[in-house]
């Protein structure tokens, strides 16, 4: 298997708590490496553009409104098979169907409040980083 990146973001319901080095700690002991890593406060155009994808969903307008609520911790994570890698640590979108030991499951408090973001694919994880990150910032 391969050595990719992928990308992750530490969302405001875990930024509030103070759970930044928590949900790191549980990447890297995954076996991700934090590569590149950068605290923002999320503008509504970022926050819109990163989610267009669900523009039509009816969630959108919270998603959005969340994400902007208080600061993120925007990452890349480089490892064996990262997207894959990171999807199973992080756990299912909605906690009450997480399984133990996952991020979500551990510290999720909803569907939407729900702890961290991770690319769906090696397609979308590049154009995830590209969106938030020059390559002169990610440091292997
Ligand atoms: P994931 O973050 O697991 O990739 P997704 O891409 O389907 O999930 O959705 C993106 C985010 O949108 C998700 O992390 C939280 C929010 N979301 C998804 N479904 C939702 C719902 N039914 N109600 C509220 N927020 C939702
Ligand atoms: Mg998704």
């Amino acid at each position: 298997m391969a050595v990719t990146r992928t990308f992750s973001i530490i969302k405001p319901d875990a930024t509030r708590r103070n759970l930044t080095g928590a949900v790191t700690k549980m990447l890297e002991e995954a076996g991700l490496r934090v590569v590149a890593s950068k605290r923002i406060h999320m503008t509504k155009e970022q926050a819109e553009g990163f989610y267009a994808v669900h523009a039509e969903r009816p969630f959108f307008g919270e998603l959005v409104e969340f994400m902007m609520s208080e600061p993120v911790v925007v990452q890349v994570l480089e490892g064996e098979d990262a997207v894959k890698r990171n999807r199973d640590i992080m756990g299912a979108t909605n906690p009450a169907e997480a399984d133990e030991g996952t991020i979500r499951k551990e510290y999720a408090l909803s569907i939407g409040e729900n702890t961290v973001h991770g690319s769906d694919s090696d397609e979308n994880a590049k154009i995830e980083i590209g969106f938030f990150f020059n390559e002169d910032e990610i440091v292997g």
